[in-house]
């Protein structure tokens, strides 16, 4: 038997430190607008898993294989970090001293978190309405130390704010309107290419405001372009059918959905979701809340992967799809899990039946597991 400090010593020299992940900016710093004199902030985001989704994979058929790309780990919960460390290390190197953003709820906790890390201030906008924004985004935001300033109307109106106030004052804007948030955001498409050795066949993911359907675009062409991967995906955009102004093709004045992250009835990266999908040869379809949650509760139960609403739109998406015959055989299809699950708890315990409730008693919690059928 060896001593406990002598496996530990054994483990230490395993242990590989110039392959520990260093966040999107040192990873896949040639790709992205940043010099030797730019502060880099970050909190280590990115280089999330490329998770195979067998049971997908199953109802879908056809030997197609699925991949969901878990942005859910990323340090703030979401997609937007990655899109964040460069925002907010260019605002920094700007000499501004405050960033501001209107949200649906994660670009705030990440412009939070950022800003927090950093010594800026932050001021978001989010709708008031009840339920506009999930618990766990607002907590972040609040935690964080932003100013959070409660809105009454919808997103759409909150960003029109924030666009004249920036434009005004130095005060850096970052929404995706920002470039260097595209920019940040693309490194997602780089790393499912670096997963797979080639991009997949297909790339699926939630719209709201276009900006991240914008990046991977981006991020994928780029990879093309420099010779990374020989190949380019089809690209598969899905909006909430109450929030669809894309596929509508016009602005959507009251949007409606459960999935509030992607509750927006006018994007602002309108043109570069429509260019993705045109560019690639693919389409921007629409998902009902059912369809939305039946996926939502698929990855939970079957997959082992919690994600947020608006993230399982990725997956009714490509259901929707496979169930007319739309995948060729053995396709790779990627989808991105916008964000975590535990962002919004309430919807979760929504969607599930109340836990059984029994006496401090050994038989009665037998009685529950076989349900007197022994
Ligand atoms: C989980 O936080 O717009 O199409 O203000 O939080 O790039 O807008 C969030 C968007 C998908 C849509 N999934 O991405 C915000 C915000 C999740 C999101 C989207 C969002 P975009």
């Amino acid at each position: 038997m060896f001593a406990r400090n002598e496996v530990l010593g054994v483990l230490d020299r395993t242990v590989d430190l110039s392959r520990r992940w260093r966040g999107v900016i040192e990873e896949y710093r040639e790709f992205l607008p940043v010099t030797e004199a730019t502060p880099v902030v970050t909190l280590l985001e990115g280089g999330t898993p490329l998770i195979e989704a067998r049971s997908v994979n199953k109802r879908i058929g056809r030997d197609v294989r699925v991949y969901l790309k878990y942005e859910g780990m990323n340090p703030t919960g979401s997609f937007k970090d990655r899109g964040m460390t460069v925002a907010i290390s260019k605002a920094l190197e700007s000499g501004v001293k405050a960033v501001m953003c209107a949200s649906t709820g994660n670009t705030s906790a990440s412009a939070a978190a950022y800003s927090a890390r950093c010594g800026l201030r932050c001021i978001v906008l989010l709708e008031k309405s009840a339920g506009a924004i999930a618990l766990g985004k607002l907590s972040q935001a609040l935690v964080h130390g932003a100013t959070v300033i409660a809105v009454e109307g919808g997103f759409d109106k909150a960003l029109e704010i924030v666009r004249s106030i920036t434009s005004e004052y130095p005060i850096a804007l970052v929404n995706s309107l920002n470039p260097h948030r595209i920019q940040g955001q693309k490194t997602g498409a780089f790393e499912i290419c670096d997963v797979l050795g080639r991009a997949p066949d297909f790339h699926a993911m939630p719209v709201g405001n276009a900006g991240n359907i914008t990046a991977y675009w981006a991020g994928y062409k780029e990879y093309h372009e420099v010779g990374r991967v020989p190949n380019r995906p089809v690209m598969l955009g899905f909006q909430a059918e109450g929030a669809a102004p894309i596929v509508r093709g016009h602005p959507v004045e009251h949007p409606q959905t459960l999935a509030t992250a992607i509750k927006i009835g006018n994007p602002a990266s309108w043109k570069g979701a429509v260019a993705a999908r045109d560019e690639s040869g693919g389409l921007i379809d629409t998902v009902t809340d059912d369809e939305i949650l039946d996926a939502y509760k698929l990855l939970a139960c079957e997959e082992g992967v919690f994600c947020e609403p608006a993230s399982a739109a990725s997956v009714a998406g490509i259901l929707k799809l496979g169930a007319r015959g739309y995948f060729p055989p053995g396709a790779t299809i990627a989808c991105v899990l916008t964000g975590h699950g535990l962002k919004d708890p309430d919807r979760a315990i929504a969607s599930v039946s109340e836990p059984i409730t029994v006496p401090a008693d050994r038989d009665a919690v037998l009685e529950v597991i076989w349900g007197g059928s022994r």
